[in-house]
């Protein structure tokens, strides 16, 4: 277990899948969104999940009918879990976890996000969703590595039952140790690897940095 997640946002699928290929030995999973898969269309998924498991990044944010739709058929698609929105309230969560469910995968739920604009609006609602996400047994959270406070913050309002999974590290000056350190399980790492000059080294330093920080701590 390396503690990462490749956020494979390019838009060929020779490079998803050379990427894909040269890093899986230090990532957990792969999570695919909307520059991939309406590049490349929906088939990719399957391909990249040779690697690792896949949780697609839809930031699914509709009414609970529409949101039972899109989740049916993300799961079609072969991705283990999904990334959708918390704001649209407790219904429409709880439509993607139901669908969830049926399938037997997981749900991440937003509560704030990562950019500058991220603490215009959401953050001050990012502790009721993430209060939310847990009462509706999501099985995880998406929190920014820009803030590893926030982070603790919300670790604290949901225990140790929820993933927290951790995306801004590197080039939107996020640390991977200190969004470990702060409480995160798992740091999503998309630029940092895949525009690199060898996204193999890349992931394999921020592997280790992690690494030493579990070490550090125990
Ligand atoms: P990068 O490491 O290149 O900044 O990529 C981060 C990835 O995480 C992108 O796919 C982005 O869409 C996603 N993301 C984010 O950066 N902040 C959030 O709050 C939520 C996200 O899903």
């Amino acid at each position: 277990k390396s503690c990462m997640i490749l956020a494979l946002d390019v838009s060929d699928r020779e490079e998803a899948l050379k990427i894909a290929e040269d890093v899986s030995e230090f990532v957990d999973a792969i999570k695919v969104g909307y520059p991939l898969i309406l590049a490349t269309g929906l088939g990719i998924i399957r391909e990249l999940a040779e690697f690792a498991p896949i949780i697609a990044d839809f930031k699914v944010a509709d009414i609970p009918n529409t949101n039972r739709l899109i989740c049916e058929h993300v799961f079609e698609a072969g991705t283990d879990a999904v990334i959708v929105q918390g704001f649209t309230g407790r219904d429409s969560l709880d439509a993607c976890i139901e669908i969830a469910s049926e399938y037997g995968k997981d749900v991440f739920v937003v509560s704030e996000m990562s950019h500058p604009g991220g603490a215009e609006f959401l953050q001050p609602v990012g502790e009721a969703i993430a209060r939310m996400a847990a009462e509706a047994g999501a099985f995880g959270l998406v929190a920014p590595a820009t803030r590893p406070e926030r982070v603790t913050t919300i670790r604290k309002i949901i225990g140790n039952k929820l993933t927290i999974i951790s995306p801004g590290v590197g080039a939107q000056g996020g640390k991977a140790s200190d969004v470990i350190a702060a409480g995160a399980d798992w740091v999503i790492v998309g630029r940092a690897i895949y525009k690199a000059e060898s996204p193999r080294e890349a992931a394999r330093k921020i592997a280790a940095e992690i690494e030493a920080e579990f070490e550090q701590e125990n």
